[in-house]
């Protein structure tokens, strides 16, 4: 652990003093609450909380704060005052967190997003009752309700561990503790954690509530990345100052900002961050997009020149670590596409002394451009967003994000891989590819629109074929589709709207089999993937095929899978599933492999 280094914003006494009188803001919120760095500072790796003895235990406190641009922050501070610490954990530990919700209604509920604005399916609000304060059972989901998602981490479903459809942690709650020891067949690499209340997520998420979660090990998955100096790097994304009254339509203004480590690289000068190394070290990059709504693409370039980068696991799987493919390899990729959600850890050469170098993303193409989009096809805004662009707010261009400068002398990063000890062993189950499913499914997401006039009124969906599409409904007891625990199934997920949408599934990764009924070959299992947009007109859908495993023991209960693009998860795209414990009496279909019994 190291002291944490932050830049606070300089707002004179006076004009924070005014501002805030004028908005009429609770005098309690303050500058060093949820800080950020400034435009252009020297990215900093985000602070380490390492486990002890086989425990970590962390008391975090969810906090907001409303910035100079009426926008609100959200963040995590722990209790020795790191935000967003990154929590590092060794397979089989034991995670204790302790999370307080110190959401204050006075602050975010004067601020730009009125609590009713967060409901973008009202029909939603409408049926979600009111319940007993206890955090487990749900209870009223406001603007300042909130919860933990251990985002890739195979835990139980159940509350105080890795449950979100029904946990509900109100400000007047006292901590609310989780607490569950992470799977000692873990694989090692690069998870996160975030709020997951529904309807709200996109907000808090927005406002910058993340943080990186390490399960220790990486180097004894891949024995090539065993020494090199680590980093971890988390975008984020962020809603922009509103433009000003008369400004011209800018159809090149991204429809949210980024940042990196909390450096915001704001439109539209877009001032990079400064990544500081050692000239021509070798690092290894763990890279987290912690965006509520927005895809990168990542590209590194010196001298103008595209390099290559070294990928070692995608969503936290290193290659060859689940899927019986070869280990201790790289696959070498001239960039880096993140979904909401994803993750990437890689191997960078670093530059030479006197090398322009710069990391950037380029444009991701969410839709199909029309010139009459905005009159045919409404563009859905996000009912929290304080400016809305009348073109396209999920507009993705390319940018820069950080320029990477040499410094001999430079302290980043703090920690390296240690040596590779002994190689992790396989999995005790068969590996996915090779199990037969025992049924196939399809889904699809769906956009409608209850006034075709208005983007106001989209809801979004994910549907099973066959079943009625509705909306993600919060009050609903029944899950809406069923499986058995030790099912292996196949899932072809169907884009059917013209914008890409990120699918996830908790507690569990998946296969890619095929895209758009091609057979592709990936070596690693995903938690978050993306699925192309609809053009509008060509008569096969966009689709992915991918290969579900419910055979893990711990994952038997009720869990979502939803769109991460948090905007469509907060519009309604979201279902549950439950898995049932296996058959008792096994049917072919049900049968438990015999290996499970020994797990
Ligand atoms: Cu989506």
């Amino acid at each position: 652990m190291r002291l944490l280094r932050q830049s606070y914003w300089v707002i004179s006494a006076l004009a924070f003093t005014t501002f805030f009188a004028a908005l009429g803001f609770a005098e309690t919120s303050t500058t060093e609450t949820c800080p950020r760095e400034t435009v252009g500072s020297i990215v900093t790796s985000p602070p380490d909380l390492r486990s002890q003895n086989g425990v970590l235990k962390v008391d975090l406190s969810f906090r907001s704060f409303v910035d100079p641009n009426g926008i609100t922050r959200y963040c995590y501070i722990s209790a020795g005052g790191y935000q967003a610490p990154t929590l590092r954990l060794n397979p089989g530990d034991l995670l204790i967190l302790n999370l307080k919700n110190e959401l204050d209604p006075a602050i975010a509920g004067s601020n730009s997003h009125p609590p009713s604005a967060h409901v973008v399916n009202p029909n939603a609000a409408m049926t979600h009752k009111a319940r007993a304060p206890d955090a487990c059972a749900g209870g009223a989901m406001t603007a300042f309700s909130t919860n933990v998602h251990f985002h890739g981490l195979t835990i139980p479903p159940i509350c105080h561990q890795d449950e979100t459809v029904r946990t509900l942690i109100q400000p007047s709650s006292l901590a609310f503790e989780y607490r569950f020891r992470i799977p000692t067949d873990a694989t090692p690499g690069m998870y996160w954690y975030h709020p997951h209340p529904h309807g709200f997520s996109e907000a808090q998420v927005l406002g910058g509530a993340s943080g990186a979660i390490i399960i220790e090990g990486i180097e004894r998955a891949n024995r090539l990345i065993a020494g090199l100096p680590e980093r971890v790097l988390i975008l984020r994304d962020q809603l922009m100052p509103a433009p000003a009254p008369n400004a011209k339509p800018d159809p090149s203004r991204p429809g949210k900002d980024l940042s990196i480590n909390f450096v915001p690289v704001p439109y539209p000068s877009y001032t990079p961050a400064v990544i500081k190394v050692r000239p021509s070290e070798r690092e290894f990059w763990r890279v987290l997009n912690a965006s509520a709504d927005t895809y990168v693409d990542l590209k590194l370039r010196y001298d103008g020149k595209l390099q290559f980068v070294g990928v070692v696991a995608f969503d936290g799987i290193p290659i060859g670590l689940q899927d019986g493919r070869p280990r201790n390899r790289v696959l070498w990729e001239s960039h880096i596409a993140l979904p909401p959600a994803g993750r990437a850890e890689f191997v960078v050469n670093g530059p030479a002394e006197g090398v322009m170098a710069t990391l950037m993303t380029q444009a991701v193409v969410t839709g199909p451009v029309s010139p009459n989009q905005a009159s045919t096809a409404p563009v859905a805004k996000s009912a929290a967003a304080v400016d809305v662009n009348p073109v396209d707010d999920d507009n993705t261009p390319p940018r820069p994000i950080a320029v990477i400068t040499t410094d001999v002398n430079t302290s980043e990063p703090t920690a390296s891989l240690p040596a590779p000890g002994a190689p992790i062993p396989d999995p005790e189950l068969p590996v996915l590819a090779t199990v037969k499913p025992v049924r196939e499914r399809k889904f699809y997401f769906s956009e409608e629109f209850k006034d075709p006039k208005d983007p106001n009124t989209a809801i979004f969906l994910i549907t099973e074929e066959g079943k009625t599409p509705a909306a993600f409904d919060p009050s609903a007891t029944a899950p809406n589709i069923t499986v058995h625990q030790g099912d292996v199934e196949d899932w072809i997920i169907e884009n059917r709207s013209q914008e890409t949408h990120a699918f996830h599934i908790h507690q569990t990764h998946f296969l890619v089999l095929e895209r758009h009924g091609v057979p592709v070959e990936e070596p690693y299992l995903r938690d978050t993937v993306n699925v192309a947009f609809w053009d509008g007109f060509t008569p096969q859908y966009p689709s992915i095929k991918l290969r579900m495993d419910f055979r893990d023991l711990r994952i038997v209960g009720m869990f979502p899978y939803h769109c991460h693009v948090l905007q469509h998860e907060n519009g309604g795209m979201m279902g549950t599933i439950q898995v049932l414990p296996a058959s008792q009496i096994p049917t072919a279909s049900h049968a438990p492999s015999p290996k499970q019994s020994a797990k």
